[in-house]
């Protein structure tokens, strides 16, 4: 009975491996983390995702008050994919856009922000050219989002015409009627 159990538990674990080897990365963590302010500009940013990403493909372009600094391409270590930073980047609001090759095949990508008060070329940033930093989006509909109530709106009041005029004939012909 054991041994029909272990070897159960053995073959449970050859299916579900593979299975969990395959799943769709996520993003779990960064460095700096989305949102914050670091005091210093860090070297690199770090993104660590929920399983390795394949080696091909991975873009992480980080961008600061004067453009683009990404230094090279990005170094992935298991989890962790790491985007050198270059030395004259300033200080200020960074966004860092990221694309990787998830394990089962599948492209993620996002973004994420952050605020260095003292960039890497040692430039204090302005307090006030300070930019709201923007939550972490993994979409790009938000002027999808605003569309939608505005053209429901304009359906609805058309809806709401069309309904009124038809009663309101209705009720003139019951009165001739
Ligand atoms: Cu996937």
């Amino acid at each position: 009975m054991r041994r029909l159990a272990s070897a159960l538990l053995a073959l449970g674990l050859l299916v579900a491996a593979p299975a969990a080897a395959f799943a769709h990365d996520v993003l779990e963590r960064t460095n700096p983390a989305d949102g914050t302010t670091v005091a210093r500009l860090p070297g690199s940013v770090v993104l660590t995702f929920s399983e390795a990403p394949l080696a091909i493909g991975a873009q992480v372009v980080v961008t600061g008050p004067s453009g683009p600094v990404s230094s090279g391409t990005p170094t992935i270590a298991g989890r962790d994919v790491t985007q050198a930073i270059a030395p004259t980047a300033p200080g200020g609001d960074y966004t860092v856009s990221y694309r990787i090759t998830s394990d089962d095949g599948h492209p993620v990508a996002g973004s994420f922000s952050f605020h260095a008060t003292i960039g890497l070329d040692g430039s204090t940033a302005t307090a006030g050219a300070a930019v709201p930093v923007k939550p972490a989006s993994t979409s790009d509909d938000a002027q999808g989002s605003l569309l939608v109530p505005i053209l429901l709106t304009i359906v609805g009041t058309l809806v709401l015409l069309g309904v009124g005029g038809f009663l309101v004939l209705r009720g003139r012909e019951a009165d001739r009627g």
